[in-house]
């Protein structure tokens, strides 16, 4: 397999962690977000909507958005599993990973603040504000979900897609000044993230194309 991804991008991060966690071997191929490369006709031609990650399959099927991909992995590596057992756990797992991935990390984006910034003169404190209510609001509600259903991880006590979210969601969090202190259980569970080996060689300062 070969996965097209950025250091620091979320959303490549939470296919690897996946990976890291099936003990996937793959080719990792950098898309340089800050030179556009993912606006570049060769990949624009696997991931029609510029974004990373796109995940090639040894067939050479070009797969698109983070949590389809990791659903993939789920079905061609099933163990160890990212999924709960039950029918239920499952599909809290999957809201925990949906709220991150669709509501809570997309106001984050490059492009949004590239736009916000170039276009409708955002400063600091406008962006600031920004973040903390869009994706705040939304890290508040994953918070809420995960204090229903954790153990040692989101839900239950192994790591599940929605680990593979919320790691990358808290990194970038901290980068983007989003104030995370009122959530406790999303802090506890992210700890602990960060002492799995999983999760610390899929994370942004561990990749080949990590800029110090
Ligand atoms: N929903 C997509 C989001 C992908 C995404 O937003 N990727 C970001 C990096 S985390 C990106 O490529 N941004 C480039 C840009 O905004 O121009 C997924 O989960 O794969």
């Amino acid at each position: 397999m070969k996965l097209y991804g950025y250091w620091r991008s979320s959303a490549s991060y939470r296919v690897r962690i996946a990976l890291a966690l099936k003990n996937i071997d793959y080719d990792y191929v950098a898309v340089n977000l800050l030179k556009g490369e993912h606006k570049a006709a060769d990949y624009l031609a696997i991931h029609p909507n510029g974004l990373v990650p796109t995940l090639v399959t040894d067939d050479g099927v070009a797969i698109v958005q983070s949590l389809a991909i990791l659903e993939y992995l789920e079905d061609v590596v099933p163990k160890p599993s990212i999924l709960p057992a039950s029918a239920a756990e499952r599909a809290q797992a999957r809201a925990i990973a949906a709220t991150i991935a669709c509501e809570a990390q997309p106001f984050m984006n490059l492009r949004m603040q590239t736009f916000l910034r170039e276009e409708k003169s955002f400063d600091d404190a406008a962006m600031s504000d920004w973040l903390n209510r869009f994706t705040g609001a939304a890290m508040a509600a994953a918070e809420a979900l995960a204090r229903k259903t954790a153990g040692q991880y989101c839900v239950g006590d192994t790591p599940s897609i929605a680990d593979c979210c919320l790691a990358p969601q808290w990194f970038g969090a901290g980068r983007f000044g989003v104030d995370v202190s009122k959530f406790t259980k999303l802090a506890e569970i992210y700890e602990r993230c960060t002492k799995h080996p999983a999760f610390e060689k899929a994370h942004p300062m561990n990749q080949p194309d990590t800029v110090e």
